[in-house]
C-alpha cells in the first residue's frame, strides 16, 4: 500500500468505528411489563479502539493488517462510575486469553467507549492462565472489589490433556477502576470456584460471599449451586463454612447448574437477585436468567423464587462462539429506580435491557414458584386463565 492508501484506509476504518460507537440504540417492538430490550448489542468485538488491534505505522505494517484481533467482548460487570456507566468487559483475543477492560457511556444504553488501555491486572505468586466474568461491587468499607473467575491448567491433568483446568475466585480492588491491588484468591474448600460475588454490605461485621462450589472445571458435579459464606478479611479471604442456599434441580431450567450474576440489589422487600441457569438439552447446554430475592435479615435466605427463566436468548442472541448462551454479571440501579441490565450472548457481545426496581420486585414476587411437575404447570396456568376469562370476554 502506498502512504497515502494506507491513509485513506485508515480514515475510513476510523470513521466506521466512530459511526458504531456514536450509533443510536433503540428499544424493541416488543413488549412484556418486566423489561424492554434494545435493538443493538452495545458492545461488540468491532466497539474496541482500532489502536488495540492495528499497528498504525505505515512503515512498520504497509498493509495496514490487524496485528492483533478481537474476538469476543461478553460477559462484563457494570457499576455507575463517576456520574457515568461504566462496564468492566471480558475482553477475548484471538488467542483466547481474556482480559478486562473498562467500557464507559454517558446513558448506559449506547455510546460505550473503550478507555485507552485495558486494566492491567497485577497476578498473585501462582499466575493464572486466564481471567474472566469480573463482578465489581462497591463495598460499604470504601474499597470497589473485583471478583472473578482465575484459571490455571490442572497440575494433576494426565500427560496430553491439555484442556482440564482449576477454576478458583481471583479477588482484587481499586478506587479508580485503573490501578488494582491483588489479593489472594478466595480459599474454599470445595474443589473450584466461579460465579463468586460480594454481598454489598457487612453481615454481622463480616464479608459475605455468594460462591459456585464445583467439583470439575466444566461439571459442577455434586457441588452445583448458589452458596454462601462468610469471610472476616478480604486481603485473606476464606471460606470454612459454604452452605448452599439456591441449588440446582432436575428438569428445571437450572438443573446442570446455577450461578449468582451481579451482585444483589437492595429493594423495600427483599435483595434482589439476578442469576443464570443451565439445563442440558439434544444441541447442548442452553443457558439463560433467572432471578429470586433473598430476606432483608438474612441475605443468605431465598424468600422469593419465581419458577422458569426471566430472559432466554432470542434471534441473534442464540448465536455466538458458544451459542444459546445468555450469561449476567452486571447492572446497575439507578437513583431514580430504574435497572439497566448488562447481559452477554452466546459469549460474543454485550447487550442492555432496561427495567426498575418495582418492576423487576412485582415480577420477583408474583411470578408462581415452579410446581416441579407438568400437572402442578397446568394447575398454576389455570388458575390465571380462570380469573382471566371475565375480564378477556369484556374485552372489545
Ligand atoms: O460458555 C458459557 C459460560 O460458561 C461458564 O459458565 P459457568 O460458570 O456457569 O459454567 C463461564 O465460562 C461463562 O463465562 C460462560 O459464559
Amino acid at each position: 500500500m502506498t502512504k497515502e492508501e494506507f491513509d485513506n484506509q485508515l480514515a475510513l476504518l476510523k470513521a466506521e468505528h466512530e459511526q458504531l460507537i456514536k450509533r443510536k440504540n433503540v428499544p424493541t417492538p416488543s413488549f412484556n411489563g418486566i423489561y424492554q430490550r434494545y435493538e443493538y448489542p452495545v458492545v461488540t468485538a468491532a466497539h474496541t479502539p482500532l489502536f488495540w488491534r492495528f499497528d498504525l505505522d505505515h512503515m512498520t505494517n504497509p498493509f495496514l493488517q490487524e496485528r492483533i484481533g478481537v474476538n469476543a467482548t461478553f460477559n462484563a460487570g457494570a457499576m455507575e462510575f463517576n456520574g457515568k456507566i461504566v462496564l468492566i468487559v471480558r475482553v477475548e483475543g484471538f488467542d483466547r486469553k481474556s482480559f478486562f477492560a473498562v467500557a464507559e457511556s454517558p446513558n448506559g444504553i449506547d455510546n460505550f467507549r473503550f478507555w485507552d488501555y485495558p486494566i492491567t491486572m497485577p497476578e498473585t505468586d501462582e499466575p493464572e492462565t486466564n481471567v474472566y466474568d469480573m463482578r465489581v461491587v462497591r463495598h460499604e468499607d470504601g474499597w470497589i472489589y473485583g471478583t472473578f473467575c482465575a484459571e490455571r491448567k490442572d497440575p494433576k491433568a494426565a500427560d496430553g490433556d491439555t484442556s482440564s483446568a482449576v477454576a478458583q475466585c481471583g479477588i482484587a480492588r481499586t478506587k479508580d477502576l485503573i490501578n488494582w491491588e491483588r489479593l489472594p484468591d478466595l480459599i474454599t474448600y470445595s474443589g473450584q470456584q466461579r460465579n463468586v460475588v460480594l454481598h454489598p454490605e457487612f453481615i454481622n461485621g463480616k464479608y459475605a460471599l455468594y460462591t459456585r462450589p464445583q467439583d470439575g472445571f466444566i461439571d459442577t458435579g455434586s457441588g452445583g449451586g448458589i452458596g454462601w459464606g462468610f469471610t472476616e478479611s478480604m486481603e485473606r479471604a476464606e471460606i470454612k463454612d459454604e452452605v448452599v442456599i439456591e441449588p440446582k434441580i432436575y428438569h428445571t431450567i437450572k438443573e446442570v447448574k446455577n450461578g449468582q450474576g451481579p451482585a444483589p440489589i437492595k429493594t423495600e422487600k427483599g435483595w434482589l437477585h439476578l442469576a443464570h441457569g443451565v439445563r442440558n438439552t439434544a444441541a447442548g447446554l442452553r443457558y439463560v436468567l433467572y432471578m429470586f430475592m433473598t430476606s432483608l435479615d438474612d441475605p443468605g435466605k431465598i424468600i422469593h423464587r419465581p419458577g422458569g427463566h426471566f430472559m432466554g436468548p432470542q434471534g441473534e442472541e442464540r448465536v455466538g462462539d458458544v451459542s444459546n448462551v445468555l450469561f449476567t454479571n452486571g447492572w446497575v440501579k439507578k437513583d431514580n429506580g430504574e435497572v439497566l441490565i448488562y447481559y452477554g450472548s452466546s459469549d460474543t457481545r454485550m447487550h442492555v435491557a432496561t427495567s426498575s426496581v418495582d418492576q423487576l420486585a412485582d415480577y420477583v414476587v408474583n411470578t408462581p414458584e415452579d410446581g416441579l411437575r407438568s400437572a402442578t404447570s397446568v394447575a398454576t396456568r389455570n388458575k390465571l386463565i380462570s380469573r382471566n376469562m371475565e375480564i378477556w370476554k369484556s374485552l372489545k
